[in-house]
Parts: C-alpha cells; sequence; structure tokens
C-alpha cells in the first residue's frame, strides 16, 4: 500500500494549485458571493507563529467549506508593512527598512503558501508598497476634504523608547502599546482624524453588530464612553467670570457640593494661585501632573492629592461660597476640566474630603431613611434615594430631581443638559520614517497646503540617516524642501508619517480591487464584496483596529464610495495558543516553530491539531503528544481510504437492506449534519472534527461482508469533508479515487434528515431499580406497547416469577422499572 508521506504530497499539490491559480477568485457572478479575511501579519523577521498557524486555519476553512457551499468566495491576504521593527534593524544593523520588510513579506508569504492556505495571490496588498500607500495619502486627503483631519498643538503621549508620539488607544495602562515603556506627555503640534464627530454613530452602530463577541462590544462602548449629565456654571467673583462650568453626571446632589476642583492643568489655575500662600507648591505640582499619565492620576488605588488655591467660587443656586481646589483625580481633557465636590454621593469626593477636611453634605437618603448621619459615614452613598436639604426639591426621587434641577439651571442660566465622551480624536502623527508619508506641505504665503490627488504618491526618500535620536525624514534635503503646489514658491513638506493603523484600517477595501491605479477601490467592486462576512484576528485589536476600520468605512460610507457603513458582518476573536500554560515567548523559550512541527509532521497535522485541540475561541496549550495523535490519526484516515480505492471507484449501489448498513448510513447523516453545522456555521471545530473521527471509528467497524454500497459513499464523504481542514490528504486520497479534478471544487455533501431517524432504539430493564435485561423495540413505540411488549418476554417473566407486579415505570426510548415484590 501506498505510504503516508506529507512531505511529498504537500508541496506537490501546493504547487499543482498555484499554477492552476485554484485559489483565485472565481468570476461566476451568478453564485452568492462570501468574503472570508483573516487578519493581515506585521511581517516581522522571526516568521510565522503559531497564532498564525490558528488564526488562518479558521479562516482557511471557512473559506474552503463556504466554497464547497456554493459560494464565490474572496480570500485574500497581505502585509501591514509598515512599522517601527523595520526602522529599528535599520537603527541597529544598518539595513535597509525596505529591503528587510520586503524579505520578511516573502517570508512569510512562502510560509503560509507551505500551511496550504487558499489565498487569492493576486490581490496580495503590502502596505509599504508606493501602489498601496498612495491611497492611503488619498484617504487622508478625503479626511482633509471632509473636515476630519487637522493640525492642533495639545498634549501628546510619548513614547521615549519609540521617539514618538502615540494616540491614545496606543497606551495601555500608561505603557506604550508595543514596547511597554512608561508613556510620558509632551506638547506637540500635530495631526488628528476627526473620530469624535463619529462617536454617536460608531456606537449606534455596536448595537447592529450582533454577530461580534459582545466582550468586542463592550469594550468599544466603553472606549467611546458616552456619558449624560449637566454643565452647571459657577461664578468666581475675584476674577470676575460668572460661567466656569463643571460636567456633572448627578446634577440632583447640586445642594451636596461643598467645593469645586479644577484639573491642575485648567487655564484658570494660574490666575486663581497668583499671590496667594499656596502659589508655589500648586506651581510645582502642576508641573509634576503634566508628565503623569491619566491611570497615574486616576487608578481606583491611586491617593488622592490636591491643594487649596485659596480662591472661592460661588454656588449658581444657593449663593453660598465653596472652596477651590486643584487635585489630580480631576482630568483637563473630560468634561470641562472642572469637577463640583459632592463628599456624601461620590466616592472619589469622599475620600479627598475625608483626607483634606472638607465638609461632607448628605442631600440624598437611602429609600426608608428619615435623617441624613454624616458622622457615621464610612463611604459615600452612591445608589437611589430622596433628596433633603435641597430647597424645593426635596422629596423628589434622583431621577425625578436630575431632569427637574437641570431644567431649573436652564431656566435661570445657569447650565444645561450635556453629553461627553472619553473618546478623543485620533493623533495619526508619527515622527517615523518607516510610514506613509502625510500629502502636506507648509508654504510662507499659503499655509497648510494638501498636495494634489494627481500629484500622489509622496514616496519616501532614501537619502535618510538613521541615528536612532530624531525622525529620519528631517535628514532627507530632498525630501523636506519642495515647492508648494499652490504658488510655486519653496516649501516645506511635513515629515511626519502617519500612524500604521491608517493603513491597516482600509486594506479590506483595497483587497476587492487591489490593482486600481485611479482610485483606492472601485466602489462597485466593493460593493460586489463588503461587508466582510467572516473576520478573524485576536481580541488585542478589539478597540484599537476594529474601531479604527469601522470609523474610516462610515467616512467612505459619507462620501458614497461604499454602500455598507460596517466593515465586518461577523468578527471571531481567537484564543492565544500556550505551551505549559503560559504565553509562547521568545523570553521564555517556549516557542513551537509552525515550520519545525510541518517539517515533521505535514501541514495537514498542523492545521488539524490547532483547529482540534481546542474551542477556537479558548486558549490552546500545545502538547507535542496531541500532534502525534493528530498525525496518527491522518495515517489511520489514509490507510483506510487507500483499503478502499477500488471499492469508491467502482461506487457499488447503495442498498440498505439490513440494520447494520442502516446504522452506518445513519452515522454518515450525522457526522455531516454536525459537521455542516458546527464547522460552517459555529466556529466550533473541534466538534466537528471528533465527530468524523467517529465516523471513521464507525467505518472502520463496519464488517467487511457488510453492504459495500454504503461503506464506499462513507469512505468518500469522509475524505469530502476533511478536505476543508487537512486540504493536502484529502486532494491526494481523491485523485487515488479515480477522479480527475480537484475535491475542493467539489459540492460539500449533504444529508437527509429521515435517515437521522432512529428506527430502532435499546430498552434497558430495571427490576426494583436494578438493570437486568436490555431489549430493542421499534423507536415509534409508545409506552402502553412498550410496557405489554416487555412483560410478554420470556426472560422478563422468568426474572418477576412469583413476584407480584406493583408498578410499571415506563420512559419511552430508554428504559422500563418494574416494581415487584
Ligand atoms: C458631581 C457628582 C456627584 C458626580 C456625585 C458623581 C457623583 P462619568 O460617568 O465617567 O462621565 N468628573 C467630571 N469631569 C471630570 C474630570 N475632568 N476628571 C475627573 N472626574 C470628573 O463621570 C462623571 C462624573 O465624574 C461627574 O459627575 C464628576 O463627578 C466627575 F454624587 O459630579 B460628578
Ligand atoms: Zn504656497
Amino acid at each position: 500500500m501506498k505510504k503516508y508521506t506529507p512531505a511529498d504530497i504537500e508541496p506537490k499539490w501546493q504547487s499543482v494549485w498555484a499554477e492552476n491559480k485554484a485559489h483565485q477568485t472565481s468570476e461566476e457572478t451568478d453564485k452568492p458571493t462570501f468574503y472570508a479575511l483573516e487578519m493581515f501579519p506585521y511581517p516581522s523577521g522571526e516568521g510565522l507563529h503559531m497564532g498564525h498557524v490558528r488564526n488562518y486555519a479558521i479562516g482557511d476553512v471557512l473559506a474552503r467549506f463556504k466554497g464547497m457551499n456554493g459560494y464565490r468566495v474572496l480570500h485574500p491576504m497581505g502585509a501591514d508593512a509598515f512599522g517601527l521593527p523595520a526602522e529599528n534593524a535599520a537603527i541597529q544593523r544598518g539595513v535597509n527598512p525596505r529591503a528587510w520588510t520586503l524579505k520578511n513579506m516573502e517570508r512569510i508569504r512562502q510560509e503560509q503558501s507551505r500551511l496550504g492556505n487558499s489565498y487569492d495571490w493576486d490581490r496580495y496588498v503590502g502596505t509599504c508598497t508606493p501602489e498601496y500607500y498612495h491611497f492611503t495619502q488619498w484617504l487622508f486627503l478625503l479626511f482633509y476634504e471632509r473636515g476630519l483631519a487637522y493640525r492642533k498643538k495639545g498634549t501628546v503621549n510619548w513614547c521615549p523608547q519609540c521617539a514618538t508620539v502615540l494616540a491614545n488607544e496606543q497606551v495601555e495602562n500608561g505603557l506604550c502599546w508595543r514596547c511597554d515603556s512608561e508613556v510620558v506627555k509632551k506638547d506637540l503640534e500635530q495631526w488628528y482624524l476627526k473620530i469624535t464627530d463619529y462617536a454617536d454613530r460608531l456606537l449606534e452602530g455596536l448595537d447592529e453588530l450582533t454577530e461580534w463577541p459582545e466582550k468586542v462590544r463592550a469594550m468599544q462602548r466603553n472606549w467611546i464612553g458616552k456619558s449624560e449629565g449637566a454643565q452647571i456654571s459657577f461664578t468666581i467673583p475675584e476674577l470676575g467670570l460668572t460661567e466656569v462650568p463643571v460636567f456633572t453626571t448627578r446634577p440632583d446632589t447640586l445642594y451636596g457640593v461643598s467645593y469645586m476642583v479644577l484639573a491642575p492643568e485648567h487655564p484658570l489655575v494660574p490666575r486663581l494661585i497668583e499671590g496667594k500662600p499656596n502659589e508655589q507648591t500648586i506651581d510645582q505640582f502642576i508641573g509634576q501632573m503634566k508628565k503623569e499619565t491619566e491611570l497615574s492620576r486616576t487608578g481606583s488605588d491611586v491617593e488622592k492629592i490636591g491643594y487649596d488655591t485659596g480662591a472661592v467660587a460661588v454656588h449658581p443656586l444657593t449663593g453660598k461660597e465653596i472652596p477651590i481646589w486643584v487635585a489630580n483625580y480631576v482630568l483637563m481633557d473630560y468634561g470641562t476640566g472642572a469637577v463640583m465636590g459632592v463628599p456624601a454621593h461620590d466616592e472619589r469626593d469622599f475620600l479627598f474630603a475625608g483626607k483634606y477636611g472638607l465638609p461632607i453634605r448628605t442631600v440624598i437618603l437611602p429609600p426608608g431613611q428619615e435623617h441624613g448621619k454624616n458622622d457615621e459615614m464610612k463611604e459615600a452613598y452612591v445608589d437611589e434615594g430622596t433628596l433633603v436639604n435641597s430647597g424645593s426639591f426635596d422629596g423628589m426621587s434622583k431621577r425625578e430631581a436630575i431632569s427637574a434641577i437641570t431644567h431649573h439651571l436652564e431656566e435661570v442660566g445657569s447650565g444645561g443638559k450635556t453629553t461627553t465622551y472619553r473618546l478623543r480624536d485620533w493623533l495619526v502623527s508619527r515622527q517615523r520614517y518607516w510610514g506613509c508619508p502625510i500629502p502636506i506641505v507648509y508654504c510662507d504665503s499659503c499655509g497648510v497646503v494638501p498636495i494634489p490627488k494627481e500629484d500622489l504618491p509622496v514616496t519616501l526618500p532614501e537619502d535618510v540617516t538613521f541615528d536612532g535620536k530624531s525622525n529620519p525624514l528631517t535628514t532627507s534635503d530632498s525630501f523636506r524642501y519642495t515647492s508648494c503646489p499652490s504658488c510655486g514658491k519653496e516649501a516645506r513638506r511635513e515629515t511626519d508619517t502617519m500612524d500604521t493603523f491608517i493603513d491597516s484600517s482600509w486594506y479590506y477595501l483595497r483587497y476587492t480591487d487591489p490593482k486600481n491605479k485611479e482610485l483606492p477601490f472601485a466602489p462597485e467592486k466593493a460593493n460586489e464584496w463588503m461587508a466582510v462576512d467572516d473576520y478573524i484576528g485576536g481580541v488585542e485589536h478589539a478597540v484599537l483596529h476594529l474601531l479604527y476600520s469601522r470609523f474610516v468605512t462610515k467616512v467612505l460610507h459619507d462620501a458614497e464610495m461604499i454602500q455598507v457603513d460596517e466593515p465586518f458582518k461577523r468578527l471571531f476573536t481567537l484564543g492565544m495558543v500556550l505551551k505549559d500554560g503560559s504565553k509562547m515567548s521568545k523570553s521564555k523559550g517556549n516557542v513551537v516553530s509552525p515550520m519545525e512541527i510541518i517539517e515533521k509532521y505535514g501541514a495537514d497535522t498542523a492545521r488539524m491539531f490547532v483547529l482540534f485541540a481546542a474551542p477556537a475561541d479558548g486558549e490552546l496549550d500545545w502538547n507535542d503528544a496531541g500532534v502525534d495523535g493528530i498525525y496518527r490519526f491522518l495515517n489511520r484516515v489514509w490507510r483506510m481510504a487507500q483499503q478502499h480505492v477500488e471499492l469508491v471507484h467502482e461506487k457499488p449501489e447503495v442498498k440498505l437492506e439490513d440494520s447494520v448498513a442502516q446504522g452506518l448510513n445513519r452515522l454518515l447523516h450525522q457526522t455531516v449534519k454536525k459537521v455542516t453545522i458546527d464547522a460552517g456555521d459555529r466556529y466550533q471545530f473541534n466538534t466537528a472534527i471528533s465527530a468524523i473521527m467517529e465516523l471513521v471509528n464507525g467505518i472502520n467497524a463496519y464488517p467487511a461482508e457488510g453492504d459495500r454500497g454504503v461503506l464506499a459513499e462513507a469512505v468518500e464523504k469522509m475524505v469530502l469533508m476533511l478536505a476543508p481542514f487537512v486540504p493536502h490528504i484529502t486532494e491526494e486520497l481523491w485523485h487515488d479515487f479515480g477522479h480527475e479534478s480537484s475535491v475542493h471544487k467539489k459540492s460539500w455533501p449533504t444529508y437527509d434528515e429521515k435517515a437521522l431517524i432512529l428506527d430502532e432504539v435499546e430498552i434497558v430493564v430495571q427490576i426494583n431499580g436494578k438493570v437486568r435485561h436490555k431489549s430493542v423495540l421499534p423507536a415509534t413505540a409508545d409506552k402502553a406497547m412498550i410496557e405489554e411488549t416487555i412483560l410478554a418476554e420470556e426472560k422478563v417473566k422468568a426474572l418477576i416469577e412469583g413476584k407480584t407486579i406493583r408498578k410499571v415505570v415506563v420512559v419511552p426510548g430508554k428504559l422500563v422499572n418494574i416494581v415487584a415484590q
């Protein structure tokens, strides 16, 4: 018998597929479309890791499954190829970032092919190529034309290690998302995209994304952080100001205010402290706070620190004076940068007031309580209740008071309803070389001038120095100095490049029309495929990439470039691959290299293992014995199929005359049903594979003299069902069966619900609760018939001889219990 040698058959079929362009997107426009997409990789110098293998295996199974189910499938791949590692390699090893990246891209492409993934390579997209970034620049200009790209000076997050600014989304717990360095604050003039204009639509859109994991939707909701409340104006007489607003979600607690707090960076602070006793201390405090991150100031375990400015504010309703403080826990870039302190009903204020001896005034009583007991308070009371000490609003519920007080403030001109968001505009400037140049020049006469679209792309220069200290683009005179597109005079080019998340926010659209030289994509091409039906990737992109892509899609929708306004219909986030319980990493020395596994066992084993070893959304613990087990299983499949080559070829008639043949037929239909639903619809690849394993066992146990028709059919369909999971071995076996065309072009097997119905069932007979006998009855038998048949059986009669039957309990399809004494 021919031996299973993945090292021969896998490369063989891969070249056949490449030659035949087997994975090219088909032009059969009468078929329904299916867009299957895996997040494209960053082409690092290390090649693919097991997480990639798992990600691509899922996408590939879905793409192949849909193809076999009559869809016209788009399944593209590319590389997210701009970014810092290339530049760091240039700084550390003197290599050219472009050459370094292109080499890595090629390597990854080879490895992806070696996995047997069915990508349409003709649509390959690398974001660092001028053909691609031409249109990243085009998009930037579209944003600019629509008033959605602007330049602003402000306090930004700066990573000293990466020597560049970061967007808010790229600061995780105060650390740089890429290198984990502590992020500091800096004042710089930078480009922003106005994602805040889309805050409400980004939020509302989440409700429609019912096929996204709830976890991801919740993370985006939190990130957008919509908060409804009121703006309330206080007066500061010594500055002659009547409208210093605070933002609060609890206007009902207005009578409980005992102080006001400004963020240390609040523009009024220097004027308030001038000449006051705390002036120097507060000045120092401001300097210190400017360097700190949001988390180090507002984390729940961070101590609250503040200083009395010595100035007072006047309450808009009571006219009473309250002290104005500055404190670390109030942030300048949220709400108005000013807060009304209500210690009795806000936890942070409670701690702050306790520490600095500020008064605590109860204005909300818990239901059923008649008096406030401030001296006994151990924590702020934040729940529902009834208003007290609140003038004419006494007796109202929290909810009533929120609207009544807000309404009253509106009437007296001291405030009103307002909504704030946590979301900030997307800071997209990066002081780095290996990114997409921002297509803008600065002219002394004309100011900020966008490069005309017909002059794109602005390409990256080669005459740059990588010293690791400053933006290399500033070292290229040929790049920096240019002429103004509008007046022709000398002008300077913007030397910042774009955040690489812009590159990846639209690549899925480029795949629909990858060679277009005029536009990022033709609307009709994108509309043919969008939205992506299945998008598969890591949960680490829950906010960053997935939020940015949604934003960009909405802008392109508004620009009438595309019909849909959500890019990804269904999202699947896969779990991590671990080894011995911890994440595979170089530093832990526990990395299992995909290419080594492929060399040893073949790509089919690697694919099947990552799909089988754990549910796709859970963590997968790498386990060598498990890989071995899969390899043995594929060998078993191989031997069984080889044994039956003649039989399958012959295709005897399926007769189903005896119960053994009917049994195998039923198992076959059950398996088809389970695999179709689990793998095709529920991302349950592990259970789908177990079902096929059971079928293999069933075929193995089938008697040699049994009905040959059903056996041939079971073997053939088993190979068909395995095809999306293990594309090489199945292609080889399929051809061994005598077929000329590819197994991957065959239709997916169907199942017959009728064949699933059991004709007969085994009934357990218990006597006084003990199992004594088993009997086979028609599956359709009802209670009365079961009881009658069982009691009439000789064996049963013998067992209860001499006893009186007290009771008979019948569970149809399962058991009969006879109580006899
Ligand atoms: C008075 C008050 C009383 C508040 C009370 C809460 C409870 P969310 O839900 O996150 O929007 N706040 C407003 N601006 C702030 C800033 N720049 N820095 C820090 N805290 C700020 O929270 C809104 C609440 O956070 C606001 O409502 C304000 O405190 C505080 F019993 O105002 B509240
Ligand atoms: Zn000019």
